[in-house]
């Protein structure tokens, strides 16, 4: 990727391109006419499967409050990161993916090259004013040739995209409502994080971003 390019993905006022970077692409305001339906299903889903800070098995909250739906559901706590098919507070299986969810999740995916894409996942995670997500990378899928496809909603955030490395030099990324973004191929093991969320003067704001996943 070129300097130009990369200049171009973050000034607001130029016209985005797609390719972020190798097997990542960046479909700029691809889900916008959806948002607010997209948010009726998540009021949905998360009425039967509450929003949790998970404990880290390193026994930290996160401060990112998360919920699943699908087949799986990735769940961490003190034993480990992991994916099962039942919500442990209520231990009943997530709630089914939504169908709005995987048609918008399989046309992103189709747009971006990857022509029969199948999440069994959707993570769901809310970020109030104070929320972060650490540089990690998403490792405990059994499908890693699967792309991850990710939806913005909400207030706009500050994502960090690095390297194969943890060490590697980052780049800050703004992911406005709307914004859906395919990761795969050479991109889908880059560690990432979001730095911080936009809440401006309005402390109650808050982000969604659903990340769908082939997990098993
Ligand atoms: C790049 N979520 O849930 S989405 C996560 O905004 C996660 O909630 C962030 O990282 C969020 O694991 C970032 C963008 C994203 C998601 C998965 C990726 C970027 C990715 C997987 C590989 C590479
Ligand atoms: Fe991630």
């Amino acid at each position: 990727m070129t300097l130009d390019l990369f200049d171009a993905l973050t000034d607001n006022d130029s016209p985005p391109p797609l390719v972020l970077g190798p097997g990542a692409l960046l479909l700029r305001g691809f889900a916008r006419a959806q948002l607010a339906s997209l948010q009726r299903t998540i009021d949905t889903v998360t009425a039967a499967a509450p929003l949790r800070h998970w404990e880290t098995p390193g026994g930290k909250r996160m401060s990112v409050a998360m919920t699943n739906c699908g087949t799986v559901g990735w769940i961490s706590d003190r034993r480990g990161y992991r994916y099962g098919t039942h919500d442990p507070l209520s231990d009943k299986p997530w709630p089914a993916m939504p169908r709005d969810f995987m048609t918008l999740a399989r046309e992103a995916a189709s747009a971006a090259g990857y022509a029969s894409f199948t999440p069994d996942a959707c993570l769901i995670n809310r970020y109030d004013a104070d929320a972060r997500l650490t540089l990690h990378q998403d490792r405990d899928e059994q499908r890693l040739e699967a792309p991850i496809v990710s939806v913005s909603l909400g207030i706009p955030a500050v994502f960090l995209w690095g390297g194969l490395q943890r060490g590697d030099k980052t780049r800050r990324v703004r992911l406005e409502p709307g914004d859906v973004v395919v990761w795969g191929g050479p991109s889908r093991l880059v560690y990432h994080g979001i730095a911080r969320v936009e809440s401006g003067l309005d402390a109650d704001a808050v982000r969604f971003n659903l990340t769908f996943r082939q997990a098993r």
